[in-house]
């Protein structure tokens, strides 16, 4: 299964500003030389790649991206300023494609590149440039060029920052339709969550986060169990672990129970795995009182086998409440290990199919 976030844009670079015609004025002089100064050159369009952004969704709904026109030249040679150019940004590894043809343009993959995807114009000369022995006063300049105007596609393999697990009924879905604008079916029974969804939760100007809600994870998933290896797979992918465990009354086995079997799958499937920085959430806390809440708490913090203690949380998808504490702590734990990939330089792992000639 793979994830693609695909948009189309449309983009256009400023037109170079154009040469001027002037002359010198000086006292007594009735014509003095030539000095029309250049244009400015157009702005560029540019994508540029950071790890502020994990998708491509600030890009969508936006019809045009123009760069301004350089400016005209004046006299006394004056050039004209040049556009600054249109930076649009983009996450490392998106890829650039020409619409109308196909052809790939462009493959971004990795932190801090700079493509220029339109150029601006180039500049027109002033007509001093054209002053000759034979002709001291030249009336030509040129204009500016034109601004390139083109279609892209641009595509992404997502790849989630953040992993939600837990047995099925949890609250997953839930919770990722609150925190994000994907709309997986929630429904009051086990297994209603059949294939992976992916949700970006929008920081604003922080940038943004992916979210993976995975089917619910049964005893025996790290043998295979209720497609078990197939779930477990994408949490690899992922740099943090959201671990759910609903405090709701539907359930047979005591919370810690239930933590600690979904902890055992993880560890025989892949220890790496259950190394990876996890929060714990309680979910459901509207169905419950305070001291169930401290005591699943409690007992649950005795069985926790990470590499450092987990800091649990306690949310209600019905109230809302503990939910945007829940989003900043992981959004800044993303933070955090995005920087840190980022230290230890590109590790990129291409996906299949994703090489400029696949
Ligand atoms: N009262 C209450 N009910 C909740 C809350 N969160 C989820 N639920 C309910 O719990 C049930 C299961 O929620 P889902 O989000 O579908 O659970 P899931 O973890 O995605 O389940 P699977 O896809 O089967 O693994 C639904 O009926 C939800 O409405 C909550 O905070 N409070
Ligand atoms: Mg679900």
């Amino acid at each position: 299964m793979r994830f693609v976030d695909e948009v189309s844009i449309h983009i256009e670079s400023g037109k170079g500003g154009d040469g001027a015609v002037a002359f010198r004025r000086e006292k007594f002089v009735p014509l003095g030389g030539p000095d029309g100064g250049d244009g400015g050159r157009g702005g560029n369009v540019v994508l540029v790649t950071t790890t502020r952004r994990s998708s491509l969704l600030e890009l969508r709904g936006h019809a045009i991206w123009r760069a301004k026109d350089g400016e005209r030249g004046g006299g006394r040679q004056r050039t004209g300023k040049s556009a600054e150019d249109v930076e649009l940004m983009v996450p490392a590894g998106t890829r650039v494609f020409d619409e109308e043809t196909g052809e790939l343009l462009a493959d971004l993959t990795e932190e801090g590149l700079r493509f220029v995807a339109a150029k601006g114009g180039a500049p027109g000369k002033g007509n001093w440039h054209f002053k000759s022995s034979t002709n001291r006063s030249p009336t030509e300049s040129t204009p500016g060029e034109p601004g390139v105007e083109r279609r892209l596609r641009l595509e992404l393999m997502l790849m989630a920052d953040v992993g939600l697990l837990g047995f099925p009924n949890a609250g997953k879905s839930t919770l990722i339709s609150r925190i994000s604008a994907a709309r997986p079916k929630v429904a009051d029974y086990p297994f209603t969550t059949l294939v992976p969804n992916l949700g970006v939760v929008d920081r604003g100007i922080e940038g943004n986060f992916v979210v993976a809600d995975i089917p619910g994870l049964i005893r025996g998933a790290a043998d295979g169990a209720g497609l078990g290896h197939q779930f477990l797979r994408h949490l690899q992918r992922t740099r943090t672990l959201l671990h759910l465990v609903s405090l709701g009354p539907d359930e047979l086995d005591p919370p810690e129970e239930r933590y600690s079997a979904i902890r055992d799958e993880l560890m025989r499937y892949d220890p790496d795995l259950a190394t990876r920085p996890e929060r714990i959430v309680l979910t459901k806390v509207d169905l419950v009182d305070e001291e169930e809440i401290a005591a699943a708490r409690d007992a649950i913090l005795a069985r926790a086998t990470g590499r450092a203690r987990p800091r649990v949380h306690s949310i209600s998808a019905a109230t809302g409440a503990g939910i945007k504490e829940l989003v900043d702590h992981t959004a800044l734990d993303v933070q955090r290990l995005r920087e840190a990939a980022q230290a230890d330089g590109p590790s990129v792992v291409q996906p299949p199919g994703v090489g400029p000639n696949a």
